[in-house]
Order: C-alpha cells, then sequence, then structure tokens
C-alpha cells in the first residue's frame, strides 16, 4: 500500500504527453481512432452513462452476427447473473476467420517465428480458415460436440491456435493448459474440466531445449479416464516419442483427410467460449470462464483502441498463449481485427538478447506487447543489443502483468521507442478478459508506473478494504473494484458459481473485487499497487501461496510451510518458503531443499520454483494457529536486522502488532536462520 512517501513521488511523476505523429500522421503513420484527451473522455462517459446505446453500436459496427441481439445487457454484480447480447448468435471464429478470408484469402494471419531464430512461416487467413476446418472436422470425428470441453496443452505452433479455433467453431469449450505446467497440474485441470479429448504436442522447442510434452501429458492422462482421444502434433518428429494408438492419432494424418471447410456453428451470445484456469487465494485453481460475444467485443475493441490497431499492422504480442494475454492479444483481439499476429515460440534472450528487436525489424512489427520482467532482464544486459536494429514500425509499445517500474518504463520508452512511440502499461487480469485501465496510444497523457485511466465501460471505485466504503475523490488509495458489468468479465468459475461469488462478487456486495491495490492521484490516475490477497506474481505468472504450500506438505520430510512472495528486482516479485520439517529427518538442509524444490516443480511447474527455502524450527502463528504471513514476509525481505531484536521498539515498527503472536521467541530465531542462510 502507498504511504505518504509514495503519495509525494505520484505528485511529481513527470507526464508523457501522447506521440504528436499519432494525431497528425506525419511520416506516414495511421493517424490514431482517438487523437486527443477530449475525445477519449466523451466516448468513456458516453459508455458509462448509457452502456445500452455505447456497446450495442460497438457490438453491431464491430462484430458479424449471425442472428442480431434484442438486449444489450441483463444482470449486474450483486447477483452474480451478468449477460450481454441476449438473443444474439455469432460465431467467435467466424469473426476472427472467415470474414477475412473471404475478402482478403492473402492478407497475412500469422507470422510464425519458430524458436531457431532463422525460421519464420506466414500463414494467411485463407490458410487458416482450411487449417482451422481440418482440425474442426477432425475433432467433430472423435465426438467433439457443443458444449464439450478439450484441453489444449501445445507449445507455441500455429496448430495451437488452430485449435482454439477450431474449438469455437464447433462451439466446445478449449481449456489452453500452458505448456510449463507439470503432469499433476495438466491432470487436476482435464479432471476439472471434464475434457473429452487432449491435444497436445510430441515435444516442445524453447529456447533451444526440448519439453517433452507428450511424455508430460501421458502421465497425467494415467489418472484421467474422461480423455478418450489424444491428438498428437508433431513438433519435432523425435521417434522415441511414446505413442499409443487407438487413444492416440496423429494431427498430420488426420487433419489431411479431412475437408477444408467447416460451417461455423452458431452460438449464443452467452454460450461459453473458454475456461482458463488461474491461482486465487485458495490451493485449487479456478476455471475461469469466458462467453461468446461479450469476451469477443472486450478483445476486438481493446486490440483496436488500446493498441490502436490499423489494417496492415503487425501485431507482436510476446505472451504465451497458455496465459489470458495470449488468448486476448495474440489470438482473439488480432485476428478479429484482421491485423497480422505474431506467434513466437522462443524466448527473449535466445540466441542472444537482441531476439525481440531483430524480430521487431525483421517483421516490421508495429506493436508490441511484453512483460516489465522482461523489460527489466533486458534492461540489465545493455542496450547495445538494441540499438543496431530498425524499430521504426513501431508505433505503440506495452506492458502488462505487473506494475512496471519507472526505470523499466523510461528504458522501455526511450531506448525500444525512441521517445517516439506510445507506451501503454495495460491494467487487466484473467477475469476481466481485457484491458481494463490502461492509456490510449494517441489520447492519454501518460505518467511511468501508472496504468492510467479506465478503459470504456469500466467504472472503477476505490474502497476501503475493512469498511468497503467507497474513497471519493483523487488521492485515495484503496482496494481496486468494478461497479458495474462490462461485456469482457468472466461470468462464472466452471462448475463452482458459489466460488464465483465467494472470489468476486461477494467481497464487496454490489462490486467486482480484483484482488488489487490502487491509488488514484490528483489526477485521477490509477496506479496498481499488486495483489492484496495470497497471490504472489513472479515474472507476470500468477500463483498462489496455498497451492505451494500444498504441493510442499505433499513432500514427506515436511511438517509446514508458509509460501510468500518478496519484491525481486527482475522477476517483481520471488516466492520465498519457509518450511518446518517432520521430526526424525536425518538429510542435510541442502538435499532436502533440492528436494522440496523438485516437489514444486512437479506439482506445478519449474515456473513457480522458490528463490529461497528456509528450514526453520517453527513458524509464527497467531493464538488462533493462523500463520502470520505478514512477519514472514518482512523477515524475509531483511527488514529486521540482529540488533532490532535486542530493541523491543524498532521490532515493533518493523513488524508490526505482535500481540497475537503466539510465541514471541520464534521470531529471533527465523532472523538469524535468514541472516545465516
Ligand atoms: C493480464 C494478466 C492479473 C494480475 C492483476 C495484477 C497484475 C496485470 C498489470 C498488473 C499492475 C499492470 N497485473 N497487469 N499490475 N499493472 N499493468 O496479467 O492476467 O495473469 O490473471 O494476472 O496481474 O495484480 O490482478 P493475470
Amino acid at each position: 500500500m502507498a504511504d505518504s512517501s509514495d503519495a509525494q513521488s505520484l505528485e511529481q511523476a513527470p507526464v508523457y504527453q501522447p506521440p504528436s505523429r499519432l494525431q497528425t500522421g506525419e511520416g506516414g503513420v495511421p493517424v490514431a481512432h482517438i487523437k486527443s484527451l477530449e475525445e477519449y473522455w466523451t466516448m468513456y462517459e458516453q459508455s458509462i452513462r448509457d452502456p445500452d446505446t455505447f456497446f450495442g453500436k460497438m457490438a453491431q459496427d464491430e462484430l458479424s452476427w449471425s442472428k442480431p441481439f434484442n438486449q444489450v445487457r441483463y444482470g449486474d454484480f450483486k447477483r452474480g447473473n451478468v449477460s450481454w447480447f441476449l438473443d444474439g448468435q455469432i460465431n467467435v471464429s467466424y469473426n476472427c476467420v472467415d470474414r477475412h478470408a473471404l475478402t482478403n484469402p492473402d492478407r497475412v494471419a500469422i507470422i510464425w517465428e519458430a524458436d531457431e531464430p532463422n525460421q519464420h512461416t506466414h500463414i494467411t487467413y485463407g490458410q487458416l480458415l482450411e487449417e482451422v476446418s481440418r482440425i474442426a472436422n477432425v475433432l467433430k470425428k472423435y465426438g467433439v460436440r457443443k458444449g464439450d470441453s478439450v484441453a489444449i496443452y501445445m507449445p507455441m505452433v500455429p496448430e495451437a491456435v488452430y485449435s482454439m479455433l477450431a474449438c469455437a467453431r464447433l462451439g466446445a469449450v478449449h481449456s489452453v493448459v500452458f505448456a510449463g505446467f507439470s503432469a499433476d497440474a495438466l491432470r487436476d485441470r482435464i479432471l476439472d474440466a471434464g475434457c473429452k479429448i487432449l491435444i497436445t504436442a510430441d515435444q516442445g522447442k524453447r529456447g533451444g531445449k526440448t519439453i517433452q510434452l507428450k511424455k508430460i501429458a501421458d502421465e497425467a492422462l494415467g489418472a484421467c479416464p474422461s480423455v478418450q482421444r489424444v491428438i498428437v502434433f508433431q513438433r519435432t518428429g523425435d521417434p522415441n516419442v511414446p505413442f499409443y494408438p487407438p487413444r492416440d492419432v496423429w494431427w498430420h494424418n488426420e487433419t489431411a483427410n479431412q475437408r477444408p471447410y467447416y460451417p461455423p456453428e452458431p452460438m449464443d451470445s452467452e454460450d461459453p467460449l473458454f475456461m482458463l484456469y488461474t491461482s486465487g487465494s485458495t490451493g485449487k485453481p479456478k476455471g475461469v470462464v469466458h462467453t461468446t460475444a461479450g469476451y469477443l467485443l472486450g478483445a476486438h475493441i481493446t486490440c483496436k483502441y488500446v493498441f490502436d490497431l490499423h489494417e496492415g499492422d503487425v501485431h507482436g504480442c510476446m505472451a504465451d498463449v497458455g496465459w489470458i494475454t495470449g488468448h486476448t492479444y495474440i489470438v482473439y483481439g488480432p485476428l478479429s481485427n484482421g491485423a497480422t499476429t505474431v506467434l513466437f515460440e522462443s524466448v527473449p534472450t535466445y540466441p542472444n538478447a537482441s531476439r525481440y528487436w531483430e524480430m521487431v525489424d525483421k517483421h516490421k512489427i508495429t506493436q508490441f506487447y511484453t512483460a516489465p520482467t522482461a523489460i527489466r532482464a533486458l534492461r540489465r544486459l545493455g542496450d547495445d543489443f538494441v540499438s543496431s536494429y530498425d524499430l521504426s514500425t513501431l508505433r505503440v509499445i506495452a506492458s502488462v502483468g505487473e506494475p512496471i517500474n519507472p526505470e523499466a518504463w523510461n528504458w522501455y520508452y526511450t531506448v525500444v521507442g525512441r521517445e517516439r512511440c506510445a507506451l501503454v502499461d495495460t491494467y487487466w487480469q484473467t477475469e476481466t478478459g481485457s484491458h481494463i485501465i490502461s492509456p490510449i496510444p494517441g489520447a492519454v497523457p501518460t505518467k511511468p508506473g501508472s496504468a492510467t485511466l479506465p478503459f470504456f465501460g469500466i467504472d472503477p471505485a476505490v474502497l476501503d478494504s475493512q469498511t468497503g466504503q467507497e474513497l471519493q475523490g483523487n488521492n485515495v488509495t484503496g482496494v481496486l473494484a468494478i461497479r458495474s458489468s462490462f461485456p469482457s468479465v468472466t461470468r462464472t468459475v466452471y462448475d463452482s458459481h458459489i466460488r464465483y461469488m465467494d472470489t468476486y462478487l461477494k467481497p464487496y456486495p454490489g462490486y467486482y473485487f480484483t484482488g488489487d491495490g490502487v491509488t488514484r492521484d490528483q489526477d485521477g490516475y490509477y496506479w496498481i499497487r499488486g495483489r492484496v490477497d495470497d497471490v504472489i506474481n513472479v515474472s507476470g505468472h500468477r500463483m498462489s501461496t496455498a497451492e505451494i504450500e500444498s504441493a510442499l506438505i505433499l513432500h514427506p520430510a515436511c511438517a509446514e510451510a508458509a509460501a510468500i512472495g518478496v519484491p525481486d528486482d527482475v522477476t517483481g516479485q520471488a516466492v520465498v518458503c519457509f518450511v518446518t520439517l517432520k521430526p526424525d529427518i536425518t538429510q542435510d538442509e541442502n538435499t532436502i531443499r533440492t528436494a522440496f524444490v523438485s516437489t514444486i516443480r512437479h506439482h506445478i511447474g519449474p515456473f513457480a520454483s522458490p528463490k529461497r527455502i528456509i528450514i526453520c524450527g517453527d513458524l509464527p502463528k497467531t493464538r488462533s494457529g493462523k500463520i502470520m504471513r505478514r512477519v514472514l514476509r518482512k523477515i524475509a525481505g531483511g527488514d529486521v536486522t540482529l540488533a532490532d531484536l535486542d530493541d523491543e521498539q524498532a521490532l515493533k515498527n518493523k513488524l508490526g502488532d505482535l500481540s497475537t503472536l503466539a510465541d514471541s521467541n520464534i521470531i529471533g530465531s527465523l532472523v538469524k536462520k535468514v541472516i545465516a542462510h
């Protein structure tokens, strides 16, 4: 949370005006869709005052419907029955593929940049329609019907995108599981969603390394009786990859034998389009459900206005399709707009730290979207990796996943954007489906570190976290909530509407609760402060403390565990675990620590590996037995010194109220452990 020194620094934050060339078209760039702050405010105010007219018109003008809707909006956050564009019928795959393929079949839909830097492929909208149709026919052949769940566990290859769009085409609900997840994590997600089919690949390639996707999938499937068929795409063709017919079928054999057209199924606006699992405050990930029309409209219009997408643009979103950013800003948003989207299989430092910039130069990328963690890592490696590339096609550079610190912002703006691009810091969540707070490139002045102003239809409220009262006016800090429904907000948690209500709509009745802390500064600009719940954000990957603790506890040596997030210069936050051991454990601490790390990798995935594991005698608890994480956070962050241990007042100043601590002796031993470690 912001304190008074923060408030002061916000007042002094520099303001950057939108690049004038976006407003004038100087140098031959397209003139921005929204060219002034006044224009933004006019549209914004209309979207809040009269959402029915605003979004009704947007939905009609921007999307292609097979049957028009009768009513723009129904339901609210109080009752949890939000719905949009009622009675309308629409197909997302038709909007992302056919309407461009039918008029411009040769326009490039996807540029696939393979792991090896000298390999890339162009896929036109005409080809996309054929590929999506073929795999849709395969799914149909294997019994997939409207409403069925399909799991997709794929590397960053075009076939992942074809699979998603094929599901959308026949009305199946996809559940993409990030290829970095372990077998256990994949199994849990398949079981929860009751998937009938899994689409995967023999292996993945990333940064020169091979990922054994099929082997991991086989391990997961051992406990997934609902999966009748596994469609395996051959990425590497390694002959040693296990293959078990008749359950397993090859993508290339199956698609070769199918017609390259499949008629898009008319879907109700509120039919589910996909679910995507995300971490919340508990150990069990939630299947966040997005519906058809509202999600598509959110993806489409944020792509158009926040990235200022124009015809002929090449949209470079560096996320993975396994996360919401990949869903909305690699697949649905850019394709719905008929743009060219870049699908990047590799990592920013392979074969060297110029990879992104070489790609921008080679593919003439116009919008570039990445996470602060990548910016910070590349900034550390120096400007030389950037300076020799022609980045003049860029107009909008963007950030997502966590707050971007002003140093990283300035580097991105100056060294990558060369002070001629708009830098948009986009704040949103898996649950919101598309951007909710972000600058508009040609219109909104920016301040490094602030996501600035709300997108159309988003009515933010800053609440006092204790009382739930709205904090009126500017210069306020509290928790961020949204007052009224917007088209792309999640409608439910898969098979768990009670959890949906409890997590998002009940904490502050009548509002959608984001789980983030926020400051609204003197100009009404929003500064996201990070999660106020037990969610840790490492390099933009969301995980819950409970998830990590549940994994650790599965190890036979672990008696009790507490996971916390601590600030980290590169990854934003890093995971630190405090663990107590069961009695009679004789191995040395290093061996045990290594075993704990592999337990977490095994149950969640390598990206959840803790930075430190501190083995301790006991954990600080309240008298009612609750672990005092705030105390652990301070100790792990190095806030407490040995000298403080003899100074009660200093300890209180640093750790806050310790009156509920059951055993006060524990602090000293923990501090010593952390310092010695
Ligand atoms: C899109 C995405 C959502 C959480 C969110 C917040 C953090 C995302 C941010 C940001 C500050 C930004 N977050 N973007 N914080 N500024 N521009 O990341 O979705 O994986 O669900 O994470 O990420 O804490 O609540 P998701």
